[in-house]
Parts: structure tokens; C-alpha cells; sequence
């Protein structure tokens, strides 16, 4: 009987305005009279939500039925940006709803700018996740992503008096897009002991017990593929205390306080995001958070596994469980125990289902990203993981000294744990050891994983259990979304949108690069976009460009390995550079304005200090009469992913120039390139790739090898090390008090002069300089560039985070799509 009520979502127009206007008058107790541009985008909001929700439910019950594998991907961060642009555009009703919010006198542009960024992550390994989650929808694979819901997401950068200021991004106070499931909690324990007896069979039993509860509750996020219905879930746990509102047996004794104490440290485990990029720091409650997390989504997995009533051997063709780097990697520890220590099964047989489950994928070679956590600290929190990982250790040990006898320094190199004072558990051991596949996340990274910090892993497990899969982005949401014109323009030219789940299909545009008309085009909406982003920095920074000068981007996470030190170090030689010049000499410059964003690590000094130079710099230049149009330095506050929406699309030249071998892959590169922007770049990371495919006139390349960085470091040490005299010219211009206390600024020249160079500053800096000249010399011939653009963008479909996913799909998961309409 109940089928004939069955929602039916919106299609047109009408049925939209009904629709927000409902939710106007009736989810949101407003009237129509006094509806302003956030009661329009809660309501258009809650439109699309009703309409997500419907095919969410569709998705799940078919995927259900269909009782195939399923893919779980595990990441403490999911970097998701603004929602309600995406769900119109992966529905395919932006052109609907642009309607009816026009026919209820907004404009669809303010409206989407209401919105709060879902800003839980910190940077690329977040927004990856996230491109992730849309080409897993996209290409209709059953997939899960599984995260922490927490209360406070990367902090909000304020920009005071030239430094970092950061504040709470409290950003759940109307979020439409999640749903609460009050009826999917899960107890998670800490702390307790372990007790070992003897069952009636005589068999030894650990039992973990003691300690303390908090619970686990799931709140929901839809995710909808682009043109499919297949809407997938991003579940995230919030934490909560255990006993409700609080321990009534504390309250009742009297102790109230306490109990409400009780209760917010249970809260406090899904509270913030660790702000930490690339640096690990070992804080206990970055433990909690880690297995509070691992220990709910591994209920969830095993309770839906349960479900199909299958042996325990076929886990592993049911469920594919992704490891988003080290941070989850205590699910392999929690399935391990689940199997032993409840299930009952043997060690050997729990094992190897465990390590048949599992894929890792590295993200970093910088040792101070590499998780440890101390043994006494986790002894204390974890006891029972504790001995299930000396036993995995164990194991993993005898077998290594069995193959490979005698080796004693082989078995202290590969150990898990770490002999020092205290004792470390390393996590990526761990991971590996416990995974069938490990990945890293560019050709070359994954070679430098493989010859570096696990050598003898290879040598242990064999090549076959180490591979590649690079990068990718979502054309839907950095092109499409970000670059609606663009995206038009070039569907216009090859047949339509196709390309966007295609993207190779973006070679058709190869034959247009030199196609006046279509060049035109091109170089028109590059224009508008650089407007748009002058426009932006005119009214956040008071500063005015000129949109006709080369826009040069560096916008990431603030680190001395991706060397914006090295960037603002060439701005403050051009400024030299001009200030030298005659005015007849100033005529024939190429205006620039370098702009910058990225947020700093709140306990990282000398990144603090780069930005604090950036912006003394821009105060300098800025006001400079001798300088003009000719040199413009803007820092944009807050950069996330709404800002890197209007920012990427606007760029002539953007930097990626990292020391090479530091950065993974980078992913920021992809989405400029896309968007028709040159890059400058080191042979680090992807840009190898991206120079291999779109060809090495299309780059301006720079810079030493990751081979020779090793031999770099060393004779920075050992032999005699001189300045580049230029930058020692940067650097006493510095010292002068040219941009303000030389003091602030010494332990940032110092740990280039004095302590070493660890990042290859001044040995790049001739060719950096060098190569921001050959930058110079050819914005100037505008058709070439724009050729080059153009030539660029038809060359990127290998960048598309769905052959990333297909590719992870096929040689880690063993998985296939279900197509929507197969199942119908
Ligand atoms: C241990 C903890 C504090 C930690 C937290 C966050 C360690 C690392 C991270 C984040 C790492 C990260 O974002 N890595 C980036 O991953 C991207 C996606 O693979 C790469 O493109 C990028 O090169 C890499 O730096």
C-alpha cells in the first residue's frame, strides 16, 4: 500500500519553487516575506537534500540486494568543501534551481556563497579523499567512506598585522547535509585490562575488560555521483558520553561536577581536527580519536558483513577496507582481535583474512609525518592491541628469520617496534606488514617508497606487494563547478559534456590550439575569471591588481619542503630587480602580482614566519610609487576549498616547487593545469607525469634532481658552502629592516646560511630565477601561450580521479561497478 506515497523528488521548475518554499514556511518557520539569502539557501538546500536522501535510500537497498563487495575507505580527514553547487550539478538541476531562485528573486551565485565549507581536513590527502568519494559515486562502485564528524574542522586563518590569527571553525550550526542516526551507536572501550584464562577446551582466551565506554553515534553524509543515481554514504562518528546526559549514578551521590566532566571528555574525542599537516606530533588524544573512529567503522563493516550469514574465510571477497595512510591503521589490529578474541577464530586463519582485507597507501617520505605512538602511552590506552601487535610482530619477525637467517641487524631495521627510550610502534611498519597491497600515490614517490624508507620490505615481501596509482581530481568539481565557462566553451567545441566522465575525450580539443576564434574564447574567460579574483582580493585585502598582469599563484599548506620561502625570496629580487631600473628599462617588464595562501600549523614557527614575511613584503611593494602595476604581492586569508574554487581558475602561472623527492604526488598542479594555467615546477611528485603527458615546452621545469639531493645535503655539511649571490642580496636587503624587524626574520635566512639548507633553497635559487625570467619572456607573446594553454588541457584526461579509482578498483580491491540501471 505504501508505494503509491512513495516520494518522488522534483524535476522542474515548479515543482523546485514548491518545494523551498515549503521548507521555507515549514522546516524553517520563516515566511516567504522575510526570507533572506540563508533561509533561500537552507531551503534550496533542503530541496536537493530530500531529493539526495531518496536515491541514498535507492542506492543502499539495491546495493544490499546485490550483496557484492563492498569498498571502505578509512580517512581521518574529508576535505569536502561546499555541497549544495555539487549536488546541483551532479543531479543535473543547477539549470532548475538557477530558475526558480530567479523566479523568487535571488541570484543562484549568492545564494551558493552562503554556505559554510565542510572543512575537515587539512590539505591534499583530505581533498583527495574527497575526489574519491565523487568518482566512487560517479562510477557506481558500493563504497563506504568512513570518518570522524568533528565539531571543529581546520581553523579559520585571520591574517592580523601581518601575521596568522587562528580561530574556531565552529561550522555545525545548520548543516543540512548530514543526517543523524540515533539508532547506530556503538560502545567503544578504553583504557581496562586484559585477563587471560583457559576455556573448557583449554584454549587460551584474552578478555579485555575494565575501562571506559564512550559511545559512537553515526551521523550520515549523501554523496551523489554525477549523472547516475547511485548516492553514496560518508558515515562520521561523533562521540558522546555513555550514559546519556550524564552518570546518574555520580549524580545521585552528589558528584555532579564530575559527571558533567564525564561527560565533555567523551565529547572532546570528536571535537577538533588535528591541525597538523605532514608533522606528527604523538597526542593521546590523536590516539582516541584514531581508534575510536577505526573501532566503530570495524563494528559497522562486520555487523553488515554478518548480515549475509557467509564463512569468515569470504571477508575478503565481501569487503575491501582502503587505508588513507597510517592514521586507520589500527583497524587491522581491532579486525585481528574481533576475530580472535570474539570470534574465536585461530590466529593463522584470523591472519590471513585480516591481510587480504587491507590496502595502505603512503602519502609521505618525510620522517616527521611518519606516525609512532609510544608503547607506554598505548599500553595504557589500548592494552590487549597492545599484545596483539608484539604477536603480529612476533610472527612477522621469526618468519624474516627464517628467510633471511642471521640477519640481526635486517630483523632490528624491519622491526614494529622501535628499541628506543620509550619503545615505538611504527605505524607504517604495521601497515604494511598488514596489508596486501601498499600504494604510493605518484611514480615517483612510489619509487623513492620502495629504495628508501622501505627497502627491505620489498626485499621481504617481494616487488609485486608495492605499487603505483597517481593522483587524480574530479573534473566535476575543478572544471565544471569551478570553471563553468570554460567547461561550456570546450563541450561546445567536442560534443558536449561527455568529458567530464570521460576525460580523456578532452584530446578533441588538441586541433582548436591554434584556432583564432576559439583562442579568442579562451583568452576571454581566463580574463573574466582573473576580474573575478581581482574583485575578490579588492574587497578582503583592499588591494587593486590589474587584471591584465601575469597572475602567479602559490596557494597550499604553509612548509619549508614546498618553499614559498623560496618564492617570496624571488619577489623581493624582482623588487630589487625594478628598483634598479631606469623607467625606460621598467617599460618593457611583464606587470606580475604573485599571490599566496595557505595556512600554517599553529605550532609551526617557521612557517608562521614565511607568511609574516609574504605580508611585510606585500606592504612594502604594495605602496611602492617606483613599482606601480609592475609588482603586486596579495596573501589571501583562509584559503580552503571555496577560495581555491575562484582562485584556481584565474592563474596564468602557478608554483609547485617543492625540493624534489619531498612532495608525493601534489594535486593543487592537476587542477591549475585543467584550468588552463602553466605550471612552474621541480621534478618532484606528479609534475613528472604531468610534464610527460603534456609535453616539456607546455612546463617551465627548474630546479635539482631528487638523485642528487642526497649529495647536496651532505656537502652543505662537509665541504664549504657559499650563498647564491643573489640571494645574499635578498637576504641583506633583509637584514637592512627593509621589510620590518630583520630580527623576526633571522631564524628563517639562518636555517638557510647557518644550519645547513635541508630544502635546497639556495642551490635552486640561479635556476628558480632563471625560470620565472623564461615565464616573463613568454607571457609576452600571449598567442603562443594561449596555444600552449589550450594544448595543456587536451593533453590532462590521465588526471581524472576516475582512472585513479578504476585503477585501485582493479589492482587493489578486486572490485566491479553496479550499475544503476543493470540492477533495474
Ligand atoms: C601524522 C599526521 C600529523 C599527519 C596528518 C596529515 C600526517 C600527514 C598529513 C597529511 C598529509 C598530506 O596531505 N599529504 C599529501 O597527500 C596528497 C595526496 O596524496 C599528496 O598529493 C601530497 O603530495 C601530500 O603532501
Amino acid at each position: 500500500a505504501w508505494k503509491k506515497y512513495q516520494t518522488r523528488p522534483f524535476t522542474n521548475t515548479e515543482q523546485f519553487e514548491r518545494e523551498v518554499v515549503r521548507h521555507v514556511e515549514t522546516t524553517l518557520a520563516r515566511s516567504m516575506f522575510n526570507c533572506d539569502e540563508t533561509a533561500a539557501y537552507a531551503a534550496a538546500s533542503l530541496a536537493f537534500r530530500d531529493r539526495l536522501i531518496t536515491e541514498w535510500n535507492r542506492t543502499q537497498q539495491r546495493q544490499t540486494f546485490a550483496d557484492g563487495k563492498r569498498v571502505y575507505y578509512l580517512s581521518l580527514e574529508f576535505l569536502m568543501g561546499r555541497a549544495l553547487d555539487n549536488a546541483m550539478l551532479n543531479v543535473g538541476l543547477k539549470n532548475v534551481a538557477q530558475q526558480g531562485l530567479t523566479d523568487l528573486g535571488f541570484r543562484i551565485e549568492d545564494v551558493i556563497e552562503q554556505e559554510h565549507d565542510a572543512a575537515l581536513g587539512n590539505g591534499g590527502l583530505g581533498r583527495l579523499a574527497a575526489c574519491f568519494l565523487d568518482s566512487l559515486a560517479s562510477l557506481n562502485f558500493a563504497a563506504w567512506g568512513y570518518g570522524l564528524r568533528y565539531r571543529y574542522g581546520i581553523f579559520k586563518q585571520e591574517i592580523i598585522d601581518g601575521y596568522q590569527v587562528e580561530v574556531p571553525d565552529y561550522w555545525l550550526d545548520f548543516n543540512p547535509w548530514e543526517f543523524p542516526r540515533h539508532d547506530i551507536v556503538v560502545d567503544i572501550q578504553f583504557y581496562g585490562n586484559v585477563r587471560k584464562y583457559q576455556d573448557s577446551q583449554g584454549k587460551q582466551i584474552s578478555l579485555w575488560d575494565g575501562g571506559e565506554i564512550v559511545k559512537a553515534v553515526a551521523y550520515d553524509v549523501p554523496i551523489p555521483g554525477f549523472e547516475t543515481s547511485t548516492t553514496n554514504n560518508l558515515r562520521l562518528w561523533s562521540s558522546k558520553a555513555a550514559s546519556g546526559e550524564f552518570d546518574f549514578q555520580k549524580f545521585n551521590s552528589g558528584d555532579y561536577e564530575s559527571s558533567v566532566a564525564d561527560q565533555q571528555r567523551a565529547e572532546t574525542i570528536s571535537a577538533v581536527l588535528y591541525p597538523n599537516d605532514n608533522l606528527d606530533r604523538g597526542k593521546e588524544l590523536r590516539l582516541k580519536q584514531q581508534y575510536f573512529w577505526v573501532a566503530a567503522s570495524l563494528y559497522d563493516i562486520v555487523r553488515r558483513f554478518k548480515k549475509s550469514k557467509r564463512a569468515w574465510k569470504e571477508f575478503p571477497d565481501q569487503v575491501a577496507i582502503q587505508l588513507n595512510d597510517t592514521h586507520p591503521t589500527l583497524a587491522i589490529v581491532e579486525l585481528q582481535r574481533i576475530l580472535v578474541d570474539l570470534e574465536g577464530l585461530d590466529w593463522d586463519e584470523a591472519w590471513a583474512i585480516v591481510s587480504n582485507t587491507f590496502g595502505y597507501t603512503n602519502h609521505t617520505v618525510l620522517p616527521e609525518a611518519l606516525e609512532k605512538w609510544s608503547v607506554p602511552l598505548f599500553q595504557n590506552l589500548l592494552p590487549r592491541h597492545l599484545q596483539i601487535i608484539y604477536d603480529i610482530n612476533l610472527f612477522f619477525l621469526q618468519s624474516v628469520e627464517r628467510t633471511f637467517p642471521k640477519e640481526r641487524d635486517l630483523l632490528a631495521r624491519v622491526s614494529i617496534i622501535e628499541e628506543s627510550s620509550p619503545k615505538m610502534i611504527r605505524m607504517a611498519y604495521l601497515a604494511i606488514v598488514g596489508s596486501h597491497k601498499v600504494n604510493g600515490v605518484a611514480e615517483l614517490h612510489s619509487d623513492l617508497i620502495k629504495t628508501t624508507i622501505f627497502k627491505d620490505f620489498v626485499r621481504i615481501f617481494g616487488p609485486d606487494k608495492f605499487t603505483n596509482v597517481t593522483n587524480g581530481i574530479t573534473p566535476r568539481r575543478w572544471l565544471h563547478q569551478a570553471n563553468p565557462r570554460l567547461s561550456e566553451l570546450i563541450a561546445s567545441k567536442i560534443g558536449g559534456l561527455g568529458f567530464l566522465k570521460d576525460l580523456t575525450l578532452l584530446s578533441e580539443l588538441e586541433k582548436y590550439a591554434d584556432d583564432k576564434e576559439f583562442k579568442k574564447e579562451w583568452q576571454e574567460i581566463k580574463y573574466a575569471n582573473k576580474v573575478r579574483l581581482a574583485r575578490h582580493i579588492k574587497s578582503t585585502t583592499g588591494i587593486t591588481v590589474n587584471p591584465a598582469a601575469l597572475f602567479d599563484v602559490q596557494v597550499k599548506r604553509m612548509h619549508e619542503y614546498k618553499r614559498q620561502q623560496m618564492n617570496i625570496f624571488g619577489v623581493i629580487h624582482r623588487y630589487l630587480t625594478i628598483k634598479a631600473m631606469t623607467p625606460e628599462e621598467r617599460k618593457k617588464l611583464t606587470p606580475r602580482v604573485s599571490i599566496f595562501g595557505g595556512k600554517a600549523a599553529p605550532g609551526y614557527w617557521m612557517a608562521k614566519t614565511i607568511i609574516h614575511l609574504i605580508n611585510n613584503v606585500g606592504a612594502v611593494v604594495n605602496n611602492d610609487k617606483d613599482v606601480g602595476d609592475l609588482l603586486k604581492v596579495v596573501f589571501v586569508e583562509d584559503y580552503n576549498v571555496s577560495k581555491a574554487e575562484i582562485i584556481i581558475p584565474a592563474s596564468d602561472v602557478s608554483e609547485h616547487i617543492s625540493t624534489a623527492g619531498t612532495e608525493a604526488s601534489g594535486t593543487s598542479n592537476m587542477k591549475f593545469v585543467l584550468n588552463g594555467g602553466l605550471i612552474i615546477g621541480t621534478c618532484d611528485g606528479a609534475n613528472i607525469e604531468i610534464t610527460r603527458e603534456i609535453g616539456e615546452s607546455n612546463i617551465f621545469l627548474f630546479g635539482n634532481l631528487a638523485e642528487d639531493v642526497e649529495d647536496l645535503r651532505h656537502a652543505h655539511n662537509y665541504g664549504s658552502y657559499t650563498l647564491d649571490p643573489a640571494l645574499a642580496r635578498v637576504f641583506d636587503e633583509i637584514k637592512k629592516g627593509t621589510f620590518g624587524d630583520a630580527a623576526a626574520f633571522s631564524a628563517l635566512t639562518g636555517s638557510i646560511e647557518d644550519h645547513g639548507d635541508y630544502y635546497l633553497v639556495s642551490d635552486d635559487f640561479h635556476s628558480y630565477v632563471q625560470t620565472q625570467a623564461l615565464v616573463d619572456e613568454a607571457y609576452k607573446n600571449q598567442d603562443e601561450w594561449i596555444s600552449k594553454s589550450i594544448t595543456s588541457v587536451a593533453r590532462m584526461g590521465f588526471f581524472s580521479s576516475d582512472r585513479c579509482i578504476n585503477e585501485y578498483a582493479e589492482s587493489i580491491w578486486n572490485v566491479e561497478p553496479q550499475s544503476p540501471e543493470q540492477a533495474e
